[in-house]
């Protein structure tokens, strides 16, 4: 029997209650959530009539099935502010995702939407054991990205000591972990392990710092790379995922078992579903999640597809919360690299690259296209001693880089080592993938 340690939990009796009881919160909230967006939102009022679903048509939780998708590009069709169930007098606050191409997505929250949303983020907090005696760095980026003000009043709401930096200026990020006495750091990982590196750089040791957890999240990383922060920090590191078109972080988050997110399930309905058929799949197996608001009032999201691969973990956790987990995400589907036909997701390569001695967590993945052959180069740092020794062991390591990715990726890889500090660092999500095949199509 799970132990349920109902002091780590912000809300115990939601975080914890019976599946059964849950359940019908759900089928309440959807069918809510289902009226509120056919009376409100033209766009989900032709979908439907378009699909013929009347939106009393929600009998059951099952029932959510026969609901079209909502995908990235219903937001671009409708920018900036036709997805909105609410007018602009009742919206108080705006976010915006930048997205690669084209415009970016437009998400608006009422005042109820932001208290929801500041106690979604108090959840994931206590989860990880931050209190009101904790000093919370908030490195995430202030302003339009969700990062920042949505850990913002979370962190206020649980009582902690709030320092909102934002993203950039690494001394001061140090200057201020250390002189400020932080005790959380929430960031990027990636960005997490520019500072850790930045820090051994000034000669700064981790028994300098207060530091004793970090709350990463915003993009995919692995297990090994989590280590890595843990060990250089000497910290506890969770896991948190959101996005924008939901809500922004506080959509699922990791307890200290750490073993993937608790999806707060009282607010978002998932699903998962094989990414080519759109068929949903049984609990357990891993496809592309989709998520349903069951609460949002200023932007009710039916079906969003977010492209992120992950699955549910069926199985009850020891934390005692009775959401159900994701797994971390293995990456979107539209950053999955078709290699020779092989998927393969970035963090793989990362997985392989952190469990060999001497590499260093900071990579490159370089795919072109010579003739009708798809190529992958791997650019990886390696540690000073490393570089400057002999021929010989530089040979010895790239061979092993390659038999590693080769048999735990399926692909073959060259693989450049190059010297620390020379690949780019992210302040905010990392950019690991250059695709040139997009300027080198298939010949024939
Ligand atoms: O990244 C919201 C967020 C901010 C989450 C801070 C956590 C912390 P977007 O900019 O809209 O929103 O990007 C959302 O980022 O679909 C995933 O692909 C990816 N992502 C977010 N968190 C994780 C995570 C914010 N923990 C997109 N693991 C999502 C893997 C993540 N991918």
């Amino acid at each position: 029997m799970p132990s349920t340690n109902l002091t780590l939990m912000w809300e115990p009796q939601l975080e914890s209650m019976e599946r059964s009881e849950l359940e019908s919160l759900q089928l309440q909230r959807l069918s809510e959530t289902v009226q509120r967006a056919y009376h409100q939102v033209p766009h989900y009022r032709n979908l439907f009539e378009e699909n013929a679903i009347a939106p009393d048509s929600i009998q059951s939780i099952q029932d959510i099935r026969k609901l079209p998708f909502t995908v990235k590009d219903h937001f671009r069709q409708n920018y900036p502010y036709g997805m909105f169930a609410v007018p602009m007098r009742d919206i108080v606050r705006i976010h915006s995702s930048s997205g690669t191409t084209g415009k970016p997505t437009v998400v608006g929250y009422t005042r109820r939407d932001l208290d929801t949303w500041s106690t979604l983020i108090a959840r994931l907090l206590s989860a990880s054991n931050v209190t009101a005696d904790d000093v919370i760095q908030i490195a995430f980026g202030y302003g339009l990205f969700t990062g920042g003000f949505g850990l913002h009043y979370g962190a206020e709401k649980v009582g902690a000591s709030v320092i909102p930096i934002s993203s950039g200026n690494t001394q001061k990020q140090l200057m201020i972990m250390k002189d400020y006495l932080t005790t959380a750091l929430i960031c990027t990982p990636s960005y997490a392990m520019f500072l850790a590196e930045a820090m051994e750089q000034a000669g700064i040791r981790r028994e300098d710092l207060r530091l004793r957890t970090g709350l990463f999240g915003g993009e995919p990383w692995t297990d090994q790379m989590r280590r890595q922060i843990e060990e250089r920090f000497n910290i506890h590191a969770t896991d948190n995922y959101g996005l924008s078109e939901v809500m922004g972080p506080g959509v699922a988050c990791e307890c200290l078992e750490k073993k993937g997110m608790h999806i707060n399930e009282d607010h978002f309905y998932p699903e998962i579903i094989d990414p080519v058929s759109g068929e949903v799949l049984p609990l357990g197996e891993m496809g592309e999640l989709v998520l349903t608001t069951l609460t949002r009032e200023a932007l009710p999201v039916i079906r969003y597809r977010t492209r992120d691969m992950t699955r549910l973990i069926p199985e009850p956790c020891a934390c005692g919360r009775s959401f159900l987990r994701m797994e971390k995400p293995s990456g979107r589907s539209d950053d999955m690299l078709i290699i020779r036909g092989v998927n393969v997701f970035p963090t793989q390569i990362e997985e392989v690259l952190c469990s060999i001695e001497g590499c260093e967590p900071h990579y490159k993945l370089v795919v072109d296209r010579q003739g009708s052959l798809d190529v992958l180069e791997v650019l990886v740092e390696v540690n000073e001693h490393l570089f400057f020794d002999e021929m010989k062991k530089q040979n010895a390591l790239v061979k092993r880089i390659q038999q590693e990715i080769r048999s735990m990726v399926g692909v073959s890889a060259t693989v450049r080592l190059v010297e620390k500090k020379t690949l780019e660092r992210f302040e905010g999500k990392s950019k690991r993938v250059v695709d040139k095949r997009i300027q080198h199509p298939a010949q024939g």
